[in-house]
C-alpha cells in the first residue's frame, strides 16, 4: 500500500469516528464493584474494536469507490508477508481479549469460588444472604446477631462486602440482578455464589428487580423479588427489627407450642376416660 493510499485509508477511519465520539454519552458509574469489573472489560474491548472497525470498513469502502470502474477483479497473488501479519494481528486481538477478560474473571466478584466465598463468609463484617430458589419464588434467609430471619425482598447494605449463597429445592433457577450487574445460576443441592460490594450511590428507595434467568416452569415469568440497598445505618436498623420479630414469633409460636401439649394431655385424658366409661360398660352387668 503507498503511503498516500495508506494515509487517506487513515483519514476515512478517523473521520468515521467523529459520530461515535459526539453521541458518547459520558459512562454511567458502576453500581457495584462488579459491575465496574465488567464495565472495564467491556469499554476496554469497545475502545480497540471500534478503530479496527473503522480502518477495516475505510480500507473497504477506499477499494469499493477505487475500483469501481474495473471489470475484472484480478486475484489476489500468494504474499506470505500479507499472510504473516494478519494472522499475527488475529492472535494479538485473542490475546489482548483474553487476558483482559482473565484479569475480571479472575476476580472474586465476578466468579466467587466457593473457598473464595467461605473465605469472605468468615470475615465478620462480610453480610451473608442466603437465596433460596423454588418454583417460582424466592426466599430470603439472613442472621443477625445469632437470631434466624427470613424476607421476601433481599435487602443489602452498600459500602460493604455481601455474600449470596444461592440454592434450589427444586429445578434449574438463575439470580439475575442486571441494575447491579449480579447474575449466578441456582442449582438443585449444589449451593453457588455471589460476592460483590454495592456503591454508595446505588442506595435508593425504589427497589431494583430480581430475575429469575433460568427458564423454570409455567411460572417462570413471574419469578421476581424486590433488591433494596440500603445504607449501613438502616440495614443495620431493618435487620434488627426483623430479627426483633423473628424472637417475637419464636416466644408466641413456642407459648403456642406448649398450650398444645396441654390440650393433646388433656384428649389424652379424656380418651383414658372414654376408656374407663368402656370398661365400666362393659364390667356392667346386662340386664
Ligand atoms: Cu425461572
Amino acid at each position: 500500500m503507498s503511503r498516500k493510499r495508506l494515509s487517506s485509508v487513515l483519514t476515512m477511519g478517523l473521520m468515521g469516528l467523529v459520530p461515535f465520539v459526539v453521541a458518547a454519552q459520558p459512562a454511567a458509574a458502576a453500581s457495584s464493584v462488579t459491575s465496574q469489573y465488567i464495565d472495564n472489560v467491556s469499554n476496554l474491548l469497545l475502545a480497540v474494536a471500534l478503530p479496527i472497525t473503522i480502518i477495516v470498513e475505510g480500507v473497504l469502502f477506499y477499494a469499493i469507490w477505487k475500483f469501481r470502474k474495473a471489470d475484472e477483479a484480478k486475484p489476489t497473488q500468494e504474499n506470505r508477508r500479507l499472510e504473516i501479519t494478519w494472522t499475527a494481528a488475529t492472535a494479538v486481538v485473542l490475546l489482548f481479549v483474553g487476558l483482559v477478560a482473565y484479569g475480571a474473571m479472575g476476580s472474586p466478584y465476578v466468579l466467587a469460588s466457593q473457598e473464595d466465598s467461605q473465605q469472605m463468609m468468615e470475615q465478620p463484617d462480610t453480610t451473608v444472604v442466603h437465596v433460596d430458589s423454588y418454583q417460582w419464588s424466592w426466599q430470603f434467609h439472613y442472621q443477625h446477631n445469632g437470631t434466624n430471619f427470613t424476607s421476601e425482598n433481599l435487602v443489602l447494605p452498600a459500602e460493604k462486602q455481601v455474600v449470596l449463597r444461592i440454592t434450589s429445592r427444586d429445578v434449574l433457577h438463575a439470580v439475575h440482578i442486571p441494575a447491579l450487574g449480579l447474575k449466578k445460576d441456582a442449582f438443585p443441592a449444589r449451593t453457588t455464589y455471589i460476592a460483590t460490594e454495592i456503591n454508595e450511590d446505588s442506595v435508593r428507595e425504589e427497589p431494583y428487580v430480581l430475575y429469575c434467568a433460568e427458564f423454570c416452569g409455567a411460572g417462570h415469568s413471574n419469578m421476581l423479588a424486590d433488591v433494596i440497598v440500603k445504607d449501613q445505618s438502616e440495614y443495620e436498623q431493618w435487620a434488627s427489627e426483623q430479627a426483633q420479630q423473628a424472637r417475637e414469633e419464636a416466644s408466641g409460636s413456642s407459648s403456642d407450642e406448649s398450650s398444645n401439649a396441654t390440650a393433646t394431655a388433656t384428649n389424652e385424658t379424656a380418651m383414658n376416660a372414654t376408656a374407663t366409661d368402656e370398661t365400666a360398660a362393659l364390667a356392667a352387668p346386662s340386664v
